[in-house]
């Protein structure tokens, strides 16, 4: 798999191929210095993504975490599953990994969980401070196992707004950031369903419309083309929200 980091030793090592032969040049000398500028603010840059996000403590938590958005998803599907208490319910891992997953929220239940007391940011102008447990996404990842040619993670959801169902996307900086975790609980009690029952995504250094509830289906792509309108996420294609909505 094709971690960030050996990306960027990838990337520095291309950059330095032929050294020996060039070290003489004096335009080499100059490219060499803004090559490790350029690396150097990758790297910056980098690091402030892996940044985690504020966790707050047990007395922060607001009473109530309010729902946004879609508070009961519409279609018989989704009611049937939750009639079902979601014992029927599969999350769908596929798209470029070498092994497709079908599990249960018992399975994800059983998986190692984290538990985080951070602040919801919603772009309508509220904030939520709420302790979420669940599974690192890069655990769920790495049981699928990440084809090479893998950049983006699709959460795609059971809720629709007209013809079109909400989903969203990351790159894998934030899939496999610490505290981006596939949700199953808030405040300690099962996530219910006005906040996305029974899995939602936790993505915490982005905005509230990231946080994609009623996960079906997490898919591996290259590309973010040909998905909808391409943009990576419902509000995204159709409302000119930013794809990195960072906090
Ligand atoms: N599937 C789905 N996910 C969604 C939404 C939605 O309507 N459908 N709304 C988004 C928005 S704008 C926000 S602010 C949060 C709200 O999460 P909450 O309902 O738990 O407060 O969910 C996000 N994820
Ligand atoms: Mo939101």
């Amino acid at each position: 798999m094709i971690t960030r980091r050996t990306l960027i030793a990838g990337s520095a090592a291309a950059l330095l191929t032929g050294c020996d032969r060039l070290n003489d040049s004096r335009t080499f000398r100059g490219v060499l210095r803004s090559a490790e500028g350029l690396t150097m603010k990758a790297q910056r840059l980098i690091s402030d993504r892996e940044a985690l996000a504020r966790e707050f403590d047990a007395a922060d938590i607001s009473p109530t975490f309010r729902a946004n958005g879609t508070r009961m998803p519409a279609g018989p599907d989704y009611q049937r599953l939750a009639a079902g208490a979601f014992a029927e319910w599969r999350l769908a891992v596929d798209g470029l990994v070498r092994r497709p997953l079908s599990l249960s929220i018992d399975q994800i239940r059983r998986m190692p969980r984290r538990t985080q007391i951070t602040r919801h940011d919603c772009v309508e102008g509220w904030s939520a401070i709420g302790k979420w447990t669940g599974v690192p996404l890069h655990l769920v990842l790495d049981a699928a196992g990440l084809r090479d040619d893998a950049r983006y993670i699709v959460f795609h959801c059971a809720d629709r707004f007209g013809e079109r169902p909400y989903y969203e996307s990351i790159d894998l900086i934030d899939a496999f950031h610490p505290q981006t975790i596939l949700a199953w609980a808030l405040n300690d009690r099962y996530l219910q369903i006005p906040n996305g029952a029974p899995l939602r995504l936790r993505v915490e250094r982005q905005l509230g419309y990231k946080q994609a509830k009623y996960l079906m289906r997490i898919e591996a792509r290259d590309t973010l083309a040909g998905l909808w309108d391409g943009r990576g996420g419902y509000w995204e294609d159709t409302n000119d929200y930013e794809w990195y909505a960072g906090i």
